[in-house]
């Protein structure tokens, strides 16, 4: 959980590619196109994180000792600056996304001042396991009892004079727990890239972005010139909390703030026009943003498919990505996977790990919400280092299918092997009362190596929710080169 320590950065890879075309599906003049693709070679960088007082040691044994999940963070920082905000507690209680309460705890609940959801909570500790209840092991000012502080946010100059106006932003979810919304005061958006992937561009107002994450926005600097207020809120569904950065047009930098949102200080979309012309995750049905140029998965039956069970086990802090097996953070530390990679066969440990062939095309069938007491499962979201896959499905229910061919067969609607997105992170549903969910991956081993498909909720990484996929183990070298070897 080292993310909330600032254990984070950004890495710019600039590409060979030749991305005209993708330029062209935004603007039709060539030199708006070219002039976006001087933009992308020079972009701003966002890197969002969240931040707590504590330290995430310190924060991590808070759940154990009092046997309760906690995630109350402090602030939303953009490249490491941010303030703490306190509000007060009857506005951040007006603040919580709508339907929220309704849906998912019981009537009356109320956020701390700190927008947070109390601890107790059955319907947010899960159960029967919820028994240890020690909330007079919480430290001070986790849950409740705001103090704010003042620092300055992040700002970011941009010159309508450059790039025909076009500014292009890099957008880094280094959060440990946050969804974070982002928009721009004023300013619509075009997003072009997810995951290090280019995606057909569409145009939107705000977007969420889930931790581990990032995205590239294309701007028009086209409005007065002025400094815009960038609201870049936790998402709401964990918390109230707010955040902001500002984008300011050269020479601007004495203007007032703009006070034109298009998101509440918790998230919420200010109009039902700002909610239609957002990106939301977590509409799995829609969320597809497809591939460009064009990349497809093989079509009909993978060569080999897993099925993983995963959620909450036990307590309220441990999840997991298979059944019921833990994934501990020093998982094979003394005999790494690498070098020994059969240490594990015939041991309890083989439960966290999955052996691929190399060249083979690969499903894993991801089911929510169906472990004894994991009733009411939160998001999750789901990281596969190493590759990426497409999701090519989708749908409620068990997954009680002997193959994804014939899951195919029964319920097409339920996939997508033309348009589906290709990404490292996937959410899985968040399931408020109880249903059943599954999301079907794919991808083909081209990468051999022991790679961690995990929660990128760094809390369900910490609690287990981890799993080594051995892409290609049978194209590893027999012979590791000496210097390489370990002593
Ligand atoms: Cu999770």
């Amino acid at each position: 959980m080292s993310l909330v320590d600032g254990l984070y950065g950004a890495i710019h890879i600039r590409p060979k590619q030749d991305r005209m075309g993708l330029w062209s599906q935004i603007v039709s003049d060539y030199k708006d196109v070219e002039a976006m693709e001087k933009a992308a070679r020079d972009p701003e960088y966002l890197v969002v994180s969240d931040w707590s007082q504590y330290t995430s040691d310190e924060y991590w044994k808070i759940s154990t000792d009092s046997g309760m999940l906690v995630f109350c963070l402090d602030s939303i920082l953009v490249n490491g600056k941010g303030e703490l905000y306190c509000p007060g507690q009857k506005f951040l209680q007006s603040e919580l996304a709508p339907g929220l309460v309704d849906d998912a705890f019981p009537p009356g609940t109320k956020v701390s001042d700190k927008g947070c959801f109390p601890a107790q909570l059955d319907q947010i500790q899960g159960g029967p396991w919820n028994v240890t209840k020690r909330p007079d092991l919480i430290p001070p000012r986790v849950q409740e009892g705001c103090v704010p502080s003042k620092h300055e946010n992040a700002s970011i100059t941009v010159d309508p004079k450059k790039n025909n106006g076009w500014v292009s932003m890099h957008v880094v979810a280094a959060a440990t727990i946050a969804q974070i919304a982002f928009s721009i005061d004023d300013h619509e958006f075009w997003l072009y890239e997810v995951d290090g992937n280019y995606v057909n561009p569409k145009k939107f107002v705000s977007m969420v972005m889930s931790a581990g994450e990032t995205f590239s926005i294309m701007v028009k600097l086209d409005k007065t010139p002025g400094k815009y207020t960038m609201r870049i809120p936790n998402s709401g569904v964990s918390q109230v909390l707010g955040g902001y950065a500002e984008m300011i047009y050269a020479g601007h930098e004495q203007d007032q703030r703009s006070e034109k949102p298009y998101l509440s200080f918790g998230g919420n979309p200010i109009s039902p026009d700002v909610e239609k012309n957002s990106y939301f995750p977590w509409q799995l049905e829609s969320d597809h943003m497809e591939p460009w140029p064009p990349n497809k998965p093989r079509p009909g039956n993978a060569d080999e498919e897993h099925l993983l069970a995963v959620g909450r086990v036990g307590a309220p802090y441990n999840y997991t990505m298979n059944t019921k097996y833990l994934y501990p953070i020093d998982f094979q530390n003394n005999d790494p996977l690498l070098f020994y990679p059969n240490a594990t066969v015939g041991t309890e440990n083989d439960n966290l790990v999955i052996r691929t062939k190399n060249g083979s095309w690969v499903d894993l069938i991801l089911q929510v919400s169906t472990l004894p007491g994991d009733t009411s499962a939160f998001e999750h979201f789901m990281h596969k280092h190493g590759s990426k896959t497409w999701r090519i499905g989708f749908g409620t229910g068990v997954w009680n299918y002997t193959s994804v061919e014939e899951a195919i067969k029964e319920r097409p609607k339920d996939f997508n092997l033309e348009t589906p997105g290709l990404r490292d992170t996937w959410l899985t549903a968040f399931s408020v009362t109880g249903e059943a969910y599954w999301n079907v991956f794919r991808y083909h081993v081209d990468n051999p190596g022991p790679w961690l498909f995990h929660c990128h909720i760094e809390l369900h990484l910490m609690g287990g929710m981890g799993i080594v996929i051995m892409d290609g183990a049978d194209a590893w070298p027999e012979n590791i080169p000496k210097e390489y070897q370990l002593d």
